[in-house]
């Protein structure tokens, strides 16, 4: 087959994936890339707050807060210490910490919160499981003296959870917040090019500003809540049954 004509019938063919799809979840749906359309129009950035916290390695913090209904975007990053241009290899006193931007009428800080007292140990000492080291500390970063009571008050309540074990969760005022190297953004869902492939292919600019894409990413960690995980698994493989575009010949 003419590679003109193949790619004509993958476009006719994605065109029917995406009209077969419809968007119950008005967060997440599987349609054909338009380019000016992978960040939310409806959302200037002015009605988003910003969050940021870190609990262990980036990767999985991303995506951890990425699946939730209300997070418009998500960032890995550099956070909590005092080193200039932070880099992976050489982060300083920094902590890996994500960045996550949310619509304010869909989800708030204190939900944030439950979800970050539930997605880590922080009682765990000097990183997260096999991750060790100080850049896996658990720390709430807050933006003013409502988002520090709200954390301080949770963390108490956390606290007396487990008398037996300190919460070793830092809260402190955000400083700077430093965006890590491109590798580091959407790690999770990287490793998946089936799902890639299903929002287009997005350059990398793009992918890291998609609702999509950090959606797809907690889903490819397998880190959604469970009915988000489900309500994803039900449209990616009515896809697949329905006849994913595979190209056989070129
Ligand atoms: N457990 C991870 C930690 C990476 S992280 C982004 C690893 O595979 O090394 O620091």
């Amino acid at each position: 087959m003419a590679l003109a004509d193949s790619n004509f019938l993958i476009l006719r063919l994605l065109t029917l994936v995406s009209l077969y799809i419809s968007c119950a979840d008005k967060a997440f749906s599987i349609r054909i890339p338009d380019r000016a359309s992978t960040t939310p129009r409806e959302l200037s950035d002015q009605s988003l707050k910003t969050a940021v916290f870190a609990l262990g390695s980036f990767w999985r913090s991303e995506a951890v807060f990425g699946c939730l209904n209300g997070v418009v975007r998500t960032t890995s990053g550099y956070a909590g210490g005092s080193k200039i241009n932070p880099e992976y290899r050489s982060l300083g006193d920094h902590a890996e910490s994500v960045k996550v931007e949310y619509d304010p009428k869909e989800i708030n800080f204190r939900q944030l919160l439950e979800v970050f007292w539930s997605s880590h140990d922080p009682r765990q000492v000097f990183g997260q499981g096999p991750d060790v080291g100080n850049q896996y500390r658990s720390i709430i970063f807050t933006n003013g003296t409502e988002e520090g009571r709200l954390a301080t008050m949770s963390k108490e309540r956390e606290q007396t959870r487990s008398r037996s074990s300190i919460v070793t969760t830092q809260i402190q005022q955000l400083e700077s917040f430093y965006p890590a190297e491109h590798d580091h953004q959407k790690f999770e869902l990287k490793r998946h090019p089936l799902l890639l492939q299903l929002i287009g292919n997005l350059p990398e600019e793009e992918l890291e500003m998609s609702t999509m894409a950090a959606k797809l990413n907690g889903y490819a960690a397998e880190l959604c809540p469970h009915r988000i995980q489900k309500q994803i698994d039900a449209k990616i493989n009515g896809i697949i049954r329905r006849g994913w575009p595979v190209l056989t010949d070129v």
